[in-house]
């Protein structure tokens, strides 16, 4: 038996509909009205499938499909179902819906697996609503301290707690999981790059994530006049953060050709078209295959930034996320291919330009990651797309490599 395609299309349907703006993409931010629709979608699924469903202190959201050896770690195969702003259908969510399948799968074949298998829907990847990103599975690795957690609060002030409470989640329930109790971390992921559809190749396995440093950074200058003050009397935020800004691309593409650096985030203050600006808020994204040239990067942004921070002009920065690249298990890339093989199925080794909840686990059990072609390589925004046949092939992969995981191994008898 394979993936059903029509479902796993219906899902990615049902669930772009929680979106808070309807005919411009997904926006779903954490903890938001939209994530409470999916949340309650994606839990029904869970129900269907014959899972247990519970959630953390984070509002990662489990569907656990016992198995028959007592306390034996899980193979965990999901990914995450918040979006950034005016974003597409499938990023996150494609992962989530796959792992849905799998357990469709599961229930269908009536397979009683060994070790349990876990469907994971997780919180806060992007970071668009609290910052930094990959809080769900950053949390549950204990990278995210309970102080750290309880302070954290959105552009608006709004406590990540409060916002919890508000679509009754419970932050007071267990966030730390010991990572003795996962076996192994499967996620399918769209490409959200051209390579698979340049090749004509339906799956992608990821070898290494590239590493990221985000940051925000602040730049406070004088507001003012802006028909009365003497051009060289001002101490304009948003002059000296242009130059900043534009001085990036050929500082990245210096550094090394798979730097990238990006500033997708600006808010002007007081934001008055005739008033002189006193403080413009950006963000940094900067990436590389290779950890030194994020640090080098990063050293000579923040050496760029220390040449403005004068007259008048002052600049603060803010790093929110640093994380290596990471390379992806070799067993687990071996099940993968071994799929592929068994199932006819051609596929490509690559590297992941975008991050990914599998970086983190990678660091506590064997990850692994499928790719699937995004059409045109569009990602991050409404016109993102991807065929449900692609879905379908990349779910009877990570399906047969969680029927293996599942298993029984020799010295477990
Ligand atoms: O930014 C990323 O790479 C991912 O989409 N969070
Ligand atoms: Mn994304
Ligand atoms: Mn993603």
């Amino acid at each position: 038996m394979k993936a059903n395609a029509e479902r796993i299309e219906q899902s990615i349907k049902e669930l772009s509909k929680f979106t808070a703006t309807p005919g411009q993409g997904v926006t779903r931010l954490t903890y938001s009205a939209e994530d409470l629709q999916a949340r309650k979608y994606i839990k029904e699924k869970m129900k269907d499938y014959g899972l247990t469903v519970t959630e953390d202190g984070f509002g990662n959201i489990f569907g656990k499909l016992d198995g028959t050896l007592e306390n034996a770690p899980s193979v965990i195969a999901g990914s995450h179902f918040d979006s950034v702003p005016n974003g597409g259908a499938y990023d996150g969510t494609a992962g989530v819906v796959v792992g849905l399948e799998v357990a469709a799968l599961f229930q269908e074949h009536n397979l009683k697996p060994a070790y349990p298998l876990e469907i994971i829907a997780m919180v806060e990847e992007e970071g668009s609503r609290f910052g930094g990103g990959l809080m769900g599975s950053r949390g549950m690795m204990g990278l995210l301290t309970e102080e750290d957690f309880n302070t954290l609060s959105d552009h608006d002030g709004v406590l990540a707690i409060e916002a919890m409470q508000k679509i009754g989640l419970d932050p007071t329930k267990p966030k730390v999981r010991d990572p003795q109790s996962i076996k192994a971390f499967l996620e399918l992921h769209i490409e959200q790059g051209p390579i698979l559809e340049e090749k004509g190749i339906d799956v992608g396995i990821v070898e290494a994530i590239v590493g990221l440093a985000q940051l925000e950074v602040t730049v406070q200058g004088q507001a003012g006049h802006a028909g009365t003050t003497p051009m060289n009397r001002r101490a304009d935020a948003l002059v000296s953060a242009a130059k900043i800004i534009a001085a990036l691309p050929e500082l990245a593409t210096e550094e090394s050709a798979d730097t990238v650096i990006t500033t997708g985030r600006l808010n002007v203050f007081p934001n008055g078209a005739n008033v002189i600006p006193d403080k413009v808020v950006f963000t940094l994204d900067i990436r590389s295959g290779d950890e030194a040239h994020v640090k080098s990067a990063l050293q000579k942004v923040k050496a760029l930034m220390a040449t403005y921070d004068k007259d008048g002009i002052q600049i603060a920065v803010e790093e929110q996320l640093f994380i290596q690249p990471k390379k992806m298990d070799e067993k687990i890339k071996e099940l993968f291919k071994t799929a592929s093989d068994e199932l006819g199925i051609p596929y490509h080794s690559m590297n992941s330009g975008a991050g990914h909840d599998a970086m983190v686990f990678s660091d506590y059990t064997a990850s692994g990651m499928v790719f699937i072609p995004s059409k045109d390589g569009l990602s991050h925004c409404p016109e993102e797309w991807s065929d449900a046949s692609h879905l379908a092939a990349g779910t009877d992969i990570l399906f047969k490599t969680a029927v293996r995981l599942t298993e029984a191994t020799t010295n477990d008898k």
